[in-house]
Order: C-alpha cells, then sequence, then structure tokens
C-alpha cells in the first residue's frame, strides 16, 4: 500500500489493515442491518436536520469520491437529537458508488446492497474541530442514506451538473447555496448503531445514522457518477467505481431501529 489506500487489489479494503489495525476492531463500518435483528427503542427521538444553503462552499473530487465542503464555524447547519446528544454540525456530503448496479452501497440489509449510498458527516461541538472530534468516540455523526435505481432525481441534478468541471482527482470547483435537505428521503425513519469512518483511519468514532427509506437515481445519473476519475490529469484515466468498503463483523453491538 506504497502510494496509499485506494479501492484496488493492491490497495484496497483488505490491504488497509496493513497500515491501520483497527481495520479489525469492535465497532468498524459498514455492517449489515438486519431489520430481525434490531431492537426497536421507543426512546430515540426524530432526527433534526437544520441546513442553511449559504453554508455550501465548493465541490471536490479527493480521489475516493466528490465530496461538497459546508463552513462549519458556526452552528449554521446542524444535526441534533436522534440518537445523540448535544449539537453536531455538517461539514461535508459524499457519495460510494458501484461499477453495476447490483452494489454500490456501504451498508446492506439483509445482505441487499443498493447502488450507491450519501453520507453526510457531522462533527460533535463538544470539540473544537472536525479533527478533534474524528478520533473521539462520540466524536462524529454520519447520516447515511440510500440511493435505489428509479425514476431521474432532480434533487441530484446541480450535484451532476457539477461533475464535469471536477473529473480528475485533486480538482474543485465552487458549489455555494446548496440545500442537502433536498436529498433526504421524504420519512425519516432509522437505524442507529456505533462504528466507524468507512476509509482510512477508520476511526472508531462515529454514532451511525441509517436511514431506512431510499432516495431515487436513475440509470443515466449513475452513469454520470462513474464517469469521474480516481486518477490525476496526468495519470491514465482509471474510472471511480466501487469505491466503497463491504460491511463488517457486528461483534459485540446493538443495531437499533427509530420505528416499528
Ligand atoms: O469516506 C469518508 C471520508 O472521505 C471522510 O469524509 C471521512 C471523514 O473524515 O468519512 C469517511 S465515511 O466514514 O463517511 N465514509
Ligand atoms: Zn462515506
Amino acid at each position: 500500500m506504497s502510494n496509499g489506500w485506494g479501492y484496488a487489489d493492491h490497495n484496497g479494503p483488505e490491504k488497509w489493515c496493513e497500515n491501520f489495525p483497527i481495520a479489525n476492531g469492535p465497532r468498524q463500518s459498514p455492517i449489515d442491518i438486519q431489520p430481525s435483528g434490531a431492537s426497536y427503542d421507543e426512546s430515540l427521538k426524530p432526527l433534526k436536520l437544520q441546513y442553511d444553503p449559504s453554508t455550501s462552499l465548493d465541490i471536490l473530487n479527493n480521489g475516493h469520491s466528490f465530496q461538497v465542503t459546508f463552513a462549519d464555524d458556526d452552528d449554521s447547519s446542524t444535526l441534533t437529537e436522534g440518537p445523540i446528544s448535544g449539537k453536531y454540525r455538517l461539514k461535508q456530503f459524499h457519495f460510494h458508488w458501484g461499477a453495476s448496479d447490483d452494489k454500490g452501497s456501504e451498508h446492506t440489509v439483509d445482505g441487499k446492497c443498493y447502488p450507491a449510498e450519501l453520507h453526510l458527516v457531522h462533527w460533535n461541538t463538544e470539540y473544537p474541530s472536525f479533527g478533534e472530534a474524528a478520533s473521539k468516540p462520540d466524536g462524529l455523526a454520519v447520516v447515511g442514506v440510500f440511493l435505489e435505481i428509479g425514476a431521474d432525481n432532480p434533487n441530484l441534478q446541480k450535484l451532476l451538473d457539477a461533475m464535469d468541471a471536477i473529473k480528475c482527482k485533486g480538482t474543485q470547483t465552487s458549489f455555494t447555496n446548496f440545500d442537502p435537505t433536498v436529498l433526504l428521503p421524504e420519512f425519516l425513519d432509522y437505524w442507529t448503531y456505533l462504528g466507524s469512518l468507512t476509509t482510512p483511519p477508520l476511526l472508531e468514532s462515529v454514532t451511525w445514522i441509517v436511514c431506512k427509506q431510499s432516495i431515487s437515481v436513475s440509470l443515466e445519473q449513475m452513469k454520470k457518477f462513474r464517469s469521474l476519475l480516481f486518477t490525476a490529469e496526468d495519470e491514465e484515466a482509471c474510472c471511480m467505481v466501487n469505491n466503497y468498503r463491504s460491511p463488517q463483523p457486528l461483534k459485540d453491538r446493538e443495531v437499533r431501529a427509530s420505528f416499528k
């Protein structure tokens, strides 16, 4: 894994444990969610997502995914309630997807893979910064939303239109006034469990909140995701696909459901 981690055979998820031994730790993500094994917890509150579109800054191809970054110097865009206590600020969102429609999500439900999964990454304002929060057991909260093949999703269009400008690794462009609320499903029933980042350094700091309801994406729109490149402009082009980690052992963890 000399040239850093990725999703290829030589530097992919099976190799991450060489440099990041926590890959085999007690609370790794993603997991296969088994609805029959999840316990309904009536104390779980509805999620409260308050996002201010003026906090969206730019869109970036980081060579692993593409992400939209948000200004997080005040409490303008936050996640509160749900399974967490206190206030978590939105830092960025990004996606994971497959080379074909039968794979791509990180979490699975009873073994079912979705073609893509959206992650909205938030950090606990009890800590001074994202960087410090990222290593604390309650430092991050990531909301996961599955994408399912269906109708063209107009709410993805602004993102897809920006992709031509960020085709290569290391490129970014301004992406302002975007409201990530439009990417959420209509109903916010969720499963929650304690896990980790799904990419190196795989820190065990994430309260995962995975929405039961998916959002739609068309075949054409999925094609556009797959037209991004893992590679920089001066490298041999390699399509950004299969940028997901497979489910990890549940070990001694409980998955709770906000719904019956
Ligand atoms: O894959 C992302 C990674 O890009 C980075 O955003 C990290 C947070 O620093 O989070 C992981 S993930 O666990 O949200 N997939
Ligand atoms: Zn992710």
